[in-house]
């Protein structure tokens, strides 16, 4: 045991959880801890445009580090960002939610202060908060605040969902005595549950003629993604990837066969998959958009699942059973080894820039050989994503996308966090004109820490994936016209910003980003305001059918 306050208790405790950056925006509520913050050692504040911004900051930090944090102070804070933790709630990202409340005294005399409803209920905002987060902890003089500080950071990691803190102004600076052991971040597995799963999965597999694995994004979530490899190294079986689990395992991977979407996977692929006799998933999230519209159809006798924290042998679930363990229990039970043929997707050609206007039909295929690398692509909900997602990606590549909570303008807050995270790393975001108006202030703090990311913004007048789905001519899926080539640079001179309508224009651009690697990059493309990759078309056709007004 050593002496330290609650705050810097805290603070020791989110660095063992990798967190080496803070998000959030300061209030009289949270300006002592954010003092300690500031004088933390290995912990760096970043303060973001507004509360909404740094929860998606936060959550783009997490996906890229592991976990992340974010301070808000209360009521009106905590508030702007209950959409992006919601998100991060609904998408499996680690975020631990730190509000900065009013003092004991004022919480218990039911005082009649700012950012309350004037009713002196002071518990109403944590209460919401309750169905967005995995576990809450309201610190205090009396609790054991070392003992609950643990015990949220570590459901918030073992279950890879925001966590909430309330730490009252009076409450930092306790003095108390820090327990020294690390925090117990360990999975543990039910020992019956777990041999039950492994062979019964594997006397399955081991029958199987058509085995087929599935990767999806809890096997990025729960980091599966090394587990998965030696499974698909020792079996052979081939895999593909659903939208949302796009370049976990690098797409080069010689069992890849593409994407699997229901009728919009990659030729070839829905056959495999859905005639399969053993479908071993990896982390399956079937929603609308990851399923191509619900138009998956997986036989529930075929399925292995693995979760991050259950698994399933067709209808079997087995609890307490989690991919730490499932995955290296059946790797090294099976002696299973395919001998089928592996399709290979097509790699599609190379083609030149003409002097055309762009259009997403090549578009895609165009900015296709640039990415690097080991870069982080973001894209953002609307024709980026649908875009974005028919593109082979480079190996090492994290793809980032809010496929399942799609809240949009959540890429730029995204694109901020994941640059803090790892300034070195290419970044590149995707995103329309009608989403990055929710949330372009955020650019500015991309600029004064001097984060290189390139940003390709797609000016299509509007709000063209609603176009898609209903009323493509009317008012309210237009926005206002904006500036987009000077935005940027109202903010600082840390950016290089063009604006492209052409393929070669395009191809010229690219050349000069080069030139200009140590700036963030700001490209606009004028695209036509209905068009659209032909995957959304399709996929928006179906939308309309399923949400018709009458
Ligand atoms: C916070 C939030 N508000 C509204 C919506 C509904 N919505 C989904 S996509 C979209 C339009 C996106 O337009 P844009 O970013 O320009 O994409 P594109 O034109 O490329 O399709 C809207 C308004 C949403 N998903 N999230
Ligand atoms: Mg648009």
């Amino acid at each position: 045991m050593s002496k330290m306050t609650i705050g810097d208790y805290l603070l020791t405790r989110l660095k063992e959880l990798g967190i080496h950056h803070i998000f959030g925006v300061a209030g009289d509520f949270n300006l002592g801890f954010l003092d300690q913050i500031v004088k933390h050692t290995g912990i760096e504040w970043i303060g973001a445009c507004n509360e909404l911004n740094g929860a998606y900051a936060s959550d783009g930090y997490a996906r890229i580090k592991g976990a992340g944090a974010l301070v808000t102070t209360f009521g009106v804070g905590e508030l702007s960002a209950i959409n992006g933790i919601a998100g991060a709630y609904a998408e499996y990202v680690p975020i631990v939610n730190i509000v900065g409340t009013p003092s004991t005294a004022t919480q218990n005399n039911k005082m009649l202060v700012h950012h309350t409803l004037g009713d002196g209920h002071f518990n109403i905002f944590a209460d919401m908060y309750s169905r967005v987060t995995v576990a809450q902890a309201f610190l205090d003089k009396t609790n054991n605040a070392a003992e609950e500080i643990d015990r949220v950071l570590t459901a918030c990691w073992l279950h890879k969902r925001p966590v909430y803190i309330s730490i009252p102004t009076d409450v930092s600076y306790i003095p108390i005595d820090a327990p020294k052991k690390p925090l117990n971040l360990v999975y543990t597995s039910q020992p019956e549950a777990l041999n039950q799963f492994v062979e019964q999965a594997a006397n399955f597999i081991e029958k199987a003629k058509q085995p087929i694995t599935l990767v999806d994004f809890a096997a990025q979530r729960f980091p599966m993604q090394p587990l998965i490899l030696d499974f698909l190294k020792k079996t052979g079986i081939p895999f593909a990837a659903l939208s949302m689990g796009k370049a976990i395992i690098n797409e080069s991977h010689p069992q890849f066969i593409g994407n699997y979407m229901g009728n919009f996977s990659t030729s070839g692929v829905q056959n495999q998959v859905e005639q399969s006799d053993c479908i071993i998933a990896f982390g399956l999230l079937l929603s609308d958009f990851n399923s191509g519209g619900f138009t998956t159809n997986l036989n529930a006798d075929s399925i292995i699942a693995i979760h991050g924290e259950y698994a399933r042998v067709q209808k079997s679930i087995y609890e307490k059973a989690f991919f730490y363990h499932t995955i290296p229990a059946l790797n090294k039970r099976l002696s299973y080894r395919y001998s089928g043929a592996i399709i290979h997707t097509a790699v599609p050609e190379k083609i030149l820039p003409e002097d055309t206007a762009l259009r997403h039909e090549r578009f895609w295929q165009l900015i296709s050989p640039y990415l690097e690398k080991k870069s982080i692509i973001i894209a953002e909900t609307g024709t980026s994503l649908f875009g974005s997602l028919q593109i082979p990606l480079p190996d090492e590549t994290t793809y980032i996308s809010q496929i399942l909570w799609g809240s949009i303008g959540y890429t730029v807050g995204a694109l901020f966090g994941a640059c803090i995270a790892a300034p070195h790393r290419p970044t590149v975001l995707f995103i329309g004109d009608g989403s990055f108006q929710l949330t372009a202030q955020e650019i500015s703090n991309i600029e004064s820490h001097g984060l290189t990311p390139t940003l390709f913004l797609l000016d299509n007048d509007g709000f063209t994936v609603e176009r898609l789905i209903h009323g493509a001519t009317m008012p309210y899926n237009d926005i206002p016209a904006w500036n987009y080539t000077k935005l940027p640079h109202i903010f600082s001179d840390n950016v290089w910003s063009t604006y492209i309508t052409t393929e070669k224009e395009l191809a010229h651009a690219l050349v000069e980003r080069q030139k200009n690697k140590h700036k963030m990059a700001f490209i606009t493309v004028k695209m036509d305001k209905m068009d659209a990759p032909k995957l959304l078309i399709q996929i928006a056709k179906l939308m309309a059918q399923r949400n018709q007004y009458n």
